[in-house]
């Protein structure tokens, strides 16, 4: 309690200092409280799912680690989730992936699953109040072994998985009625080259031709919305890779669907958070995958850096908010799994509050008479105000523990659950 009574002092300062800068750090934490950021279920179980516990992450994707107490079962992976949710402050959604469909043990084909496989996950989902967002997984599959699935050549492969993204659409739409919450049903798949390939072109014909199929059922927006997520390259598809940024903007604005751009999907020295503004002009909506990628799209959990800070301004900036939806989509197996979604995810929060707290109309107005010397010397400033006093008691008014207390809770759930984990 008394240190309760220590950031609520910390705050009454931080609130008059930003008060000083004309900010209103109560209208701020307001609009925090609203955004929900999409955690990812993968980071749970290191992309594993529970189709078959033996099969290999594929896709050219890679999870690096070995830390022991990964989620085995929904069961687990929802524990591990709640536990998560609990140490990062406001309410928040939650994202799957078709192969975390609980099948009672039997065995259903990716083109065969429906809305009762996520039954458990929505049940679970309206019990927090919180929305819940999908993927069809195009791969970790043996039709996926060639490398191509929307875009193979070979139609009995191609309709396996425009089956896939069909069911994948329905489910989401059931669990997005059934939530009263649209549900984001986000496409993307490994499809590549390892090496130079001779038509680049044919294969993006019949993706198109792919997606046009998956689509075609037409969809109320409050219950499912449809996104496209494109790559640069994936571990073994470095050459060439069908669904690529050009493929997919050109894609989603031709048929209005949400655009999904993840942050390590692009040339090392791309930002995504310069692209908002941009596609933004041309499609209705879209669906960011925040993730950290170092050197290469390496997925490693999101902090607070230049570029998540970035991100928030953009969103903040543009009031964007209503129109982005902000996911996560990191994995990191070397360090305790839920401490990655917390910290991640606590990141992305603050990032946003960090945002949420700058004096944008006093910067716009500096920019638009052309006072480039204010402008700079302002942002540097704003950068040591206390933004932590105002970040702790909204985590204490959120019922989540301010500051470095989270980690005890963390480490307790590690002793008494995951390391009882085989
Ligand atoms: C892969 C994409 C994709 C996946 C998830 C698991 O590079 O980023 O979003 O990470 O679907
Ligand atoms: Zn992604």
């Amino acid at each position: 309690m008394g240190n309760d009574r220590l950031i609520e002092d910390g705050y009454r300062l931080a609130k008059e200092i930003y008060a000083q800068y004309g900010v209103d750090t109560e209208a701020a934490m307001a609009a925090l409280r609203k955004i929900a950021i999409s955690l990812h279920c993968w980071q749970g179980d290191d992309v594993g799912g529970f189709e078959n516990p033996d099969a290999g992450l594929d896709g050219g994707l890679a999870v690096t680690g070995n830390y022991p107490g990964k989620a085995r079962t929904a069961d687990e992976l929802r524990a591990d989730a709640d536990e998560a949710l609990r140490l990062i402050p406001g309410r928040h959604r939650f994202n799957l992936h078709a192969i975390y469909a609980e099948t009672g043990g039997r065995r259903v084909e990716r083109n065969a699953l429906d809305a009762s496989h996520f039954a458990g996950w929505v049940d679970w989902a309206k019990a927090r109040g919180m929305g819940l967002d999908f993927n069809p997984t195009f791969f970790s599959h043996p039709n996926a072994a060639s490398g191509f699935t929307l875009s193979s050549s070979d139609e009995g492969i191609r309709r396996f998985w425009v089956e896939h993204g069909i069911a994948c659409r329905r489910i989401g739409a059931v669990m997005g009625m059934a939530l009263a919450n649209p549900v984001v049903t986000n496409v993307w798949i490994p499809d590549g080259y390892k090496d130079v390939p001779v038509d680049r072109k044919r294969p993006r014909e019949i993706l198109m031709q792919s997606l046009d199929e998956i689509f075609a059922e037409p969809m109320e927006a409050a219950h499912n919305r449809d996104a496209v997520e494109s790559k640069l390259f994936g571990i073994g598809a470095e050459s060439y890779t069908t669904g690529s940024h050009e493929f997919y903007l050109g894609y989603a604005v031709a048929n209005q669907k949400l655009l999904c751009l993840d942050a390590g999907h692009f040339h090392p020295t791309e930002v995504i958070s310069d692209k908002i503004s941009a596609v933004l002009l041309f499609v209705p909506e879209l669906l960011l995958h925040v993730s950290r990628p170092v050197r290469w799209d390496s997925d490693h959990v999101v902090i607070l850096d230049d570029e998540l800070k970035a991100i928030a301004q953009q969103l903040v900036r543009g009031a964007y908010l209503d129109r982005v939806h902000i996911g996560l989509d990191f994995f990191d197996a070397s360090i305790n799994r839920i401490a990655a979604w917390v910290i991640g995810t606590r990141c992305m929060i603050k990032a946003l509050l960090m945002a949420l707290l700058e004096p944008v109309e006093t910067l716009r107005e500096m920019e638009a008479v052309g006072d480039y010397t204010r402008r700079l010397g302002l942002l540097e400033e704003l950068k040591t105000l206390p933004f932590g006093a105002v970040w702790d008691y909204y985590c204490l008014k959120s019922e989540t523990p301010p500051g470095w207390a989270w980690m005890e809770a963390v480490k307790t759930y590690e002793e008494k659950v995951l390391s009882r984990r085989a």
